[in-house]
């Protein structure tokens, strides 16, 4: 690092003052890649600016939601118009049918959905759901999957907690975890071992159809077709945690890529298109067990209030427009082989990885080491190496997740040519690394 960011430091240290960290979620403090977080001001397209002015190629965006990139004129005017008619009411309205509507036609394993305001809330809720619905308690997850910060999830989980190195948190009693049993990601004798053990227990499985928040894990061939089998014969419920893949490994999410038809699905990101929504949804037999339908109580103030439910509308209508999809995802393509080619060329061991428009970069201790789940993850990543990557790479105006264990997305906004600067800075980083 030989640039300097003197206002991002100033604003930051005023920041640290008042909130734990000086953020507002964990990962965005850059321990994992060290030196200061550096503070945005405004985004546009592509693009991110810095309090010293610095523009950036932004691959975070947000953590995912902006598949159309920043501010969106579509977005802008539509958040605008319904700002001026009113924000909430507290009462439903048609706009929350209209984007549930939208999202049962991008994925027919969905029958009803109920919008809540992030991802936590959304995979929290469903595992409730599932309990309820099956009558039973257990629940399984994967180590280095995260689901959100709901006490019962806290458990081996992976993103900010695996970042921190967080063994768990503590804060979260041993009996709220006491029925979360965990097992490798890809570990299919390992999940038919647990359900041979605890089969008639066991609620539900909750699974990332692709491990993003342990960096960026493919599912191996079979293993969800064999959590699909497993599920149904021990009469658990399957859960897709779609709330990154959603609407970004494909238009019908990582579902429609592997043909699974899961039992609920849990959504956010894209889905509110940059205003905070999540959301649960699946079998329509399921779903009435939620209240007021069925006796399952979950409930929230601004849930599918009417100016994140009209950004969710029109980013979703963008996504469905094949054409622009496929645009988003051909450039995403081109920069992973970029990426690729570039590490190549240095004679650094990467491995890389991408469905649709979201993509990883793992860079390796050394070559031919395969990761495919968190323990390979936390054993053959070179997290160092990655630290000094992110930071080359923000010299050159280039916005990469500040943690190894993160996932990169591409938007419709970014061009060929951003692109090609991302690829050629990549070259001249990776020579140095
Ligand atoms: P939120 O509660 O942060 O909206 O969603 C939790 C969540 C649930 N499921 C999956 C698969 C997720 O990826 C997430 C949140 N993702 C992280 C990024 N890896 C959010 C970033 C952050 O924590 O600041």
């Amino acid at each position: 690092m030989t640039k300097t960011y003197p206002r991002s430091q100033e604003l930051f240290a005023a920041a640290q003052r008042v909130l734990p960290g000086g953020v507002n979620s964990p990962v965005r403090a850059f321990r994992g890649v060290g030196g200061t977080p550096l503070m945005i001001e405004r985004g546009e397209g592509a693009y991110m600016w810095d309090a010293d002015g610095n523009r950036y190629i932004d691959y975070v965006l947000s953590w995912g939601p902006l598949v159309l990139g920043h501010a969106h004129p579509a977005v802008v005017e539509a958040i605008t118009r319904q700002a001026a008619r009113g924000t909430s009411f507290g009462a439903p309205t048609a706009l929350e049918t209209e984007l549930a509507e939208l999202v049962l036609s991008m994925m027919p394993s969905i029958a009803q959905i109920r919008f809540v305001n992030s991802g936590t809330e959304a995979t929290m809720s469903a595992l409730r759901l599932a309990r309820a619905y099956t009558g039973r308690t257990k629940i399984v997850k994967f180590t280095g999957c995260y689901h959100g910060h709901a006490d019962l999830l806290l458990v081996q989980a992976g993103s900010g907690v695996a970042t921190l190195g967080l063994p768990d948190s503590p804060g979260v009693p041993a009996s709220t975890t006491a029925d979360t049993l965990t097992v490798e990601y890809n570990d299919l004798e390992g999940v038919a071992a647990l359900f041979a053990a605890h089969g008639s227990e066991i609620a539900a499985v909750i699974v990332e159809p692709i491990a993003a928040n342990m960096g960026f894990v493919l599912p191996a061939p079979g293993f969800l077709a064999g959590l699909r089998e497993l599920t149904r014969t021990h009469g658990a419920l399957l859960i897709f945690d779609e709330v990154m893949t959603g609407f970004r490994a494909a238009p019908g999410g990582a579902q429609s890529v592997y043909q699974i038809d899961p039992d609920l699905t849990c959504l956010g990101k894209v889905i509110g298109g940059g205003l905070p929504v999540g959301a649960y949804a699946g079998k329509r037999e399921i779903m009435q067990t939620v209240a007021p339908a069925g006796p399952m109580y979950q409930a929230g103030t601004l849930s599918g209030n009417p100016l994140a439910m009209i950004a969710g509308i029109t980013t979703l209508q963008h996504v469905q427009q094949a054409d622009w999809f496929a645009q988003i995802v051909q450039r995403t393509d081109t920069l992973v082989q970029g990426l690729h080619a570039a590490a190549t060329a240095a004679g650094i061991a990467v491995q890389v990885g991408r469905q649709g428009t979201m993509f990883g970069c793992y860079f390796l201790h050394a070559a031919g080491q395969q990761i495919t789940s968190y323990a390979t993850a936390k054993q053959y990543a070179h997290t160092e190496r990655y630290a000094r990557f992110f930071w080359g790479m923000i010299e050159r105006g280039v916005y990469f997740a500040p943690s190894q264990f993160e996932a990169g997305f591409v938007s419709l906004a970014h061009s060929a040519d951003d692109i090609a600067h991302t690829v050629q800075a990549a070259r001249e980083v990776m020579r140095e690394l």
